[in-house]
């Protein structure tokens, strides 16, 4: 067997090679995005693939010849990162300590229903900066003489603690042509399988007219599943590699309501991320950038995330595999420390079913999924 790995531009120049050299019955073995570093220097090279082939020949020295091996960033370049997450910690340590040893504020012990929310939302991980927060406003609203039942009170400071987190309907944007969104995040968090959904729910439940446009060309097969959702709903789907190829669909697809871009994974402490962000989409107009999260990734990663992406201004974030994460508490403080509108959640792998746009039950419901049977079993009782 004859194994080479290579280093091309793009995955056709990579297959090019592949081809040239082990023969029409190569089998890839891998293939991932790579930015190496030019050798000697700190300096990342373009962007690239390095795809590893295999042909049933006998292994020879001279495969390896051509094998340039990927240099990791340095580590410097995260470095800043890592400070302030150890600061974040610190500081989340601190105010964890405060509220456990203050408990809840003693003006609180009057009314029960809200005593035990304020230790619900501690247990749950809800940041003490949003229990602070949430308290101040209860406060106001008790002593401008709200006279509601306990059982309103409660409903009521807890529609007050989510409303600290906006929820937006983007079907609802005032545009002039057509809605035109984007779908960023990390590699695997769900971006084409939310678009699918989005895609022939807005087809065939809205009847919008929808166009998709994919920018996964990086990797082997990465428009793979969206064309296949796009050739059994019919619907339009284009390629683009460059901003001058989006910009040209987008001008070709301008009769349509909703056009949904796909973009492959992206790695959120890749240092080269904002910049290529920036030429990909900077200076296109019109363009609505949703960053989609799993509620199953810790609550850091879900930071850095944000942190990674936000270069875009983004219009509002899309939180996948509900179903599989005990909670969005992760989720949510990040969107209220970011001041980021929450859009859609997708609650499973059934396309188009799975997704839904987000509400303030729901998302109370999400929020307390642990504690719900316990709460509930204490209102019964
Ligand atoms: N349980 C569950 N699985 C989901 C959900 N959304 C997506 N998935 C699954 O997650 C996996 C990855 O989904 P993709 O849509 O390919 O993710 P992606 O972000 O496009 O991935 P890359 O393009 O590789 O970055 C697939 O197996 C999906 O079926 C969800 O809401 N719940
Ligand atoms: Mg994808």
């Amino acid at each position: 067997m004859k194994l080479k790995t290579y280093v091309a531009r793009d995955p056709q120049e990579a297959l090019a090679q592949v081809k040239k050299e082990l023969g029409p019955e190569a089998v890839i073995l891998s293939a991932q995005s790579r930015r190496p570093l030019t050798p000697g220097t700190n300096f990342p090279r373009r962007r690239g693939v390095e795809v590893t082939a295999a042909a049933d020949h006998t292994v020879t020295l001279d495969a390896f010849a051509g094998f340039q091996p990927w240099h990791p960033e340095p580590i410097n370049s995260r470095l800043p990162s890592f400070h302030l997450k150890e600061e974040l910690e610190e500081m989340k340590a601190l105010l964890k300590q405060w509220l456990g040893a203050q408990g809840p504020p003693s003006w609180l012990a009057p009314y029960q229903d809200l005593t035990r929310l304020f230790h619900d939302l501690v247990k749950a991980g809800i940041h003490n900066q949003i229990i602070c927060r949430w308290l101040e406003t209860v406060r106001t609203s008790l002593s401008n003489g709200n006279r509601q039942s306990s059982q309103n009170l409660k409903e009521l400071s807890l529609r007050q603690l989510m409303q600290e987190v906006e929820i937006v309907d983007p079907w609802k944007d005032s545009v002039r042509g057509p809605h035109i969104w984007t779908f960023l995040g990390s590699t695997g968090v769900g971006k084409t399988t939310t678009i699918a959904k989005l895609a022939i729910q807005a087809a065939f439940v809205k009847k919008t007219r929808v166009g998709l446009i994919s920018l996964d060309n990086v990797r082997l097969g990465g428009q793979d599943q969206l064309a296949a959702y796009a050739r059994i709903s019919g619907l339009p789907l284009v390629t683009a590699q460059t901003r001058e190829e989006l910009a040209e669909s987008l001008h070709n697809m301008f009769n349509l309501d909703v056009i949904l871009i796909d973009t492959p994974g992206r790695n959120p402490f890749d240092s080269g991320l904002h910049l290529d962000l920036r030429q990909l989409f900077g200076e296109l107009k019109g363009l609505k950038h949703h960053l989609v999260v799993s509620a199953t990734t810790a609550e850091d990663n879900i930071a850095e995330a944000f942190h990674g992406f936000n270069v875009l201004n983004l219009a509002s974030c899309i939180v996948t595999k509900v179903d599989e994460s005990r909670d969005i508490v992760g989720v949510f403080n990040q969107l209220y420390k970011r001041r980021m509108a929450l859009s859609y959640l997708a609650t499973g792998q059934k396309v188009p079913e799975d997704l839904e746009l987000a509400d303030y039950r729901r998302l109370s419901g999400l929020l307390f999924k642990p504690h719900q049977s316990q709460m509930l079993q204490r209102e019964a009782g």
